[in-house]
Parts: C-alpha cells; sequence; structure tokens
C-alpha cells in the first residue's frame, strides 16, 4: 500500500532539502498554478471540446480582433483552473514546430508569485535555462510580469506576477463573451501534473525540481520493484514548500508488457506532460458528468471491486455507486483518495486527465497499480482466457 510521508518530514530526502516550509526561506515561493498552455491543431475547436465535455467556462481571447497576427488563444476557466488553448495562424513558427513534432500537448505550466524577477534570477543563476527574460506587459487594468524556464523536454515554467493586475487574464486579451456556456462539472483545481521523461533521467528531473526549484520529494514507501513488477514504470513525486505545486515524474522501466511511458515518448517525440490531475470534491457527480458529455474513462473491470474494502478499509461511499462509476480507491497512513484516469484526450496516446477527490490521503494512488493489475486477471480468469 502507498505510504507518504508528511512535508514536515522531508528534510532527510536523498535531495538534502532543509525544512522549506516557511515561505520566508523558500528561494521560489510558489502560490499555486496560474494557467497550463496547450499548443494544439485548431484552438477554437479544442475550446468547444473542454467547454462541453470538461465543462470550462469561456473566460478570455486574443487573436486577429486583438491586434494578435500569428496567433489565437482561448483562455477557459472552471474554478482555479486556467486553461489557455493556443493555435498558430501563420505557418512557421515555433507553435506549428511544437503541434508538428508533439501533436496537440503542454507547453506552458504557468506558476503564479510574488515577484516574477526573482523566481528567474533564483532559478537561472541555479542553472535553469532560460525561456523567457522577465518582460512587464500592461494595459489600462495594470501591468504582469512573466518570466520563464525550461524544464523537460520542450516544456516550459513560466513565472507570473500578477499582483499590480486587475484586468482579464493577461494584458492583450479581451474578456470572451460567449453565448454557448455548458455548466461547470465540478472540478475545482489541479492537485497535480505529471512529466514523462526518458530513460533513466527521472533523479535528472527530481534534480532540476530539488536544485533549480527548491523543491522536495514527498517520500513513498511503495517499493520500486514492487510498482514495476504491475507498471513497467518509475516515479517519483516532487513537491514545492508550501505543497501546492505536485510534479510526480516518471520515467520508463522493464515490464511485462511495454511501457506506457515509452509509448507516450515514442509518439509525443520525447519528455512531456503525461496527466494532469483536477481534484472534485464529488468524484461521482464529476464522473457521471463527464461521461454524460462524452468523455471516455479507463475501463476498470467489476472485479477491481472483489476485494475493495479489505484492501482500502472502511471507506464513506456506497462501494455499488463507485462500482457503477469505476471509480478508483486507493488508501495511504492519513486517509484515501478516490480518482479516475480518462483515455487520451487526442488521437496520438499522449496525455490524458486524472479526476481525484482526496479524503486525508496526500499520497497518488499508485497501490491502484497492483489492484487493477490483479483485477484484470481475474476478469481474464473469469472468462476462462488466463
Ligand atoms: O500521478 C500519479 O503518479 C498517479 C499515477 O492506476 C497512477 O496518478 C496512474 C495509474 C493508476 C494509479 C496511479
Ligand atoms: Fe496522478
Amino acid at each position: 500500500m502507498a505510504g507518504i510521508k508528511n512535508l514536515q518530514d522531508l528534510q532527510n530526502t536523498e535531495y538534502g532539502i532543509k525544512k522549506i516550509f516557511n515561505d520566508a526561506e523558500d528561494f521560489l515561493p510558489i502560490l499555486g498554478t496560474d494557467y497550463v498552455e496547450l499548443y494544439v491543431g485548431n484552438a477554437k475547436q479544442s475550446a468547444h471540446f473542454y467547454k462541453t465535455a470538461f465543462g470550462f467556462q469561456s473566460e478570455a481571447y486574443a487573436g486577429l480582433e486583438t491586434g494578435l497576427k500569428d496567433r489565437v488563444s482561448y483562455v477557459l476557466k472552471q474554478d482555479k483552473i486556467r486553461l489557455v488553448l493556443t493555435t498558430s495562424l501563420v505557418q512557421d513558427g515555433a507553435i506549428n514546430k511544437h503541434v508538428n513534432e508533439h501533436g496537440d500537448g503542454v507547453k506552458v505550466i504557468a506558476l503564479w508569485v510574488e515577484d516574477a524577477t526573482k523566481a528567474f534570477e533564483e532559478t537561472t543563476k541555479r542553472g535553469a535555462k532560460p525561456y523567457l527574460k522577465p518582460t512587464k506587459e500592461e494595459d489600462e487594468d495594470g501591468f504582469v510580469i512573466r518570466s520563464g524556464i525550461y524544464t523537460y523536454g520542450e516544456t516550459v515554467h513560466i513565472f507570473v506576477e500578477r499582483k499590480n493586475y486587475k484586468g482579464t487574464f493577461l494584458p492583450g486579451y479581451k474578456k470572451w463573451e460567449s453565448h454557448y456556456n455548458p455548466k461547470p462539472v465540478g472540478l475545482k483545481f489541479i492537485d497535480h501534473m505529471v512529466g514523462n521523461v526518458g530513460w533513466g533521467q527521472m533523479k535528472k528531473w527530481c534534480d532540476f525540481y530539488a536544485k533549480i526549484m527548491g523543491f522536495a520529494q514527498i517520500i513513498s514507501f511503495t517499493d520500486d520493484d514492487i510498482s514495476t513488477e504491475y507498471t513497467a514504470l518509475m516515479s517519483k513525486v516532487m513537491s514545492n514548500g508550501n505543497g501546492r505545486i505536485k510534479f510526480p515524474i516518471n520515467e520508463p522501466a522493464e515490464g511485462k508488457k511495454k511501457s506506457q511511458i515509452e509509448e507516450y515518448l515514442d509518439f509525443y517525440n520525447g519528455p512531456g506532460v503525461q496527466h494532469i490531475a483536477v481534484a472534485t470534491n464529488d468524484i461521482v457527480r464529476t464522473v457521471k458528468a463527464m461521461r454524460e458529455r462524452g468523455v471516455e474513462f479507463l475501463y476498470v473491470p467489476e472485479t477491481y471491486y472483489d476485494d475493495l474494502l479489505e484492501r482500502v478499509g472502511k471507506i464513506d461511499e456506497d462501494v455499488e455507486v463507485l462500482k457503477e462509476n469505476g471509480i478508483l480507491i486507493d488508501r495511504d497512513e492519513e486517509g484515501y483518495l478516490l480518482q479516475l484516469f480518462t483515455k487520451p484526450v487526442l488521437d496520438r496516446p499522449t496525455m490524458f486527465f486524472e479526476v481525484i477527490q482526496r479524503k486525508g490521503a496526500q499520497s497518488f494512488g499508485v497501490g491502484n497499480f497492483k489492484a487493477l493489475f490483479e483485477a484484470i486477471e481475474r476478469e481474464q480468469a473469469n472468462r476462462g482466457t488466463l
């Protein structure tokens, strides 16, 4: 079963992080996720998909009508989650190149900070590769400072300082008024975002988050060997000081079948964001609503629920209801969590979403690898195909 130590216990990890839970000692204090930007082939249609299927609301727009010549961006919002969908309007350029190489995918994980200039200086002096020098953007509603650094693959972190801004999203954007406003499905905030990196690269990128961004590893006592037996991947979770930003990093491993991480790397042509986990406080309602709107989720066999209560103990929810909705459950020392994964939201088997509801647990559901694996084997045995 997944075991996780408190953030307070992190000072003795292999990354040698001191207590960084006091913001004053944190060289990179982060207030939260600011936005996630995807470079896509057709932002207009992607926006429609995320509104219809995921219940995002129209927030802001920039494009030809606002004076841009080379690209269009739609900003969508659901509670604290901001998604930006960007498409190129011209033949060449970084956006098209990204889409050509990777398909639709996450380009920017933007982090909300008090001081984007300091964030840039602190990280670049520790070795981060610059992406965007501190840049002031302003309009009649104030100004925003953004800066950026590269992380794994072609993915970047942009630091957003918005304390002097009261306009819509960012200077240059106008409010997006749409007559089409499907209801939210109860997604609240981004719980974590996972990066897939190449063979043997997990340590390098955990080191990056530790040394360059001041993150610490959340220790999981789940044995790597146990997990690789079922999953063909290795994973470590890096967290910032206040725990608001959590980035698990996966690398492929040899397993009984081809690693899903390797498949991702083949189709994405390199490292990138594998999944975005979004929190809800009513996973049954959220998953039901998303299914009704056409979202496809991972198949969970009924046999998964055979030994559920033995594995996770007493839970508040009715197991029958969880079974009807195919929801996964895992427990650690601090509580339990409910989660479910969508199928990839693209034609390439690359990025997907996770819906997660935490009930005390601060881990990531790693016990479900084994539980799902065993459930599928039981299902095969029931069919007499094993
Ligand atoms: O973020 C993570 O590390 C987890 C990983 O059945 C995961 O979401 C993936 C699949 C699964 C359980 C956990
Ligand atoms: Fe996850």
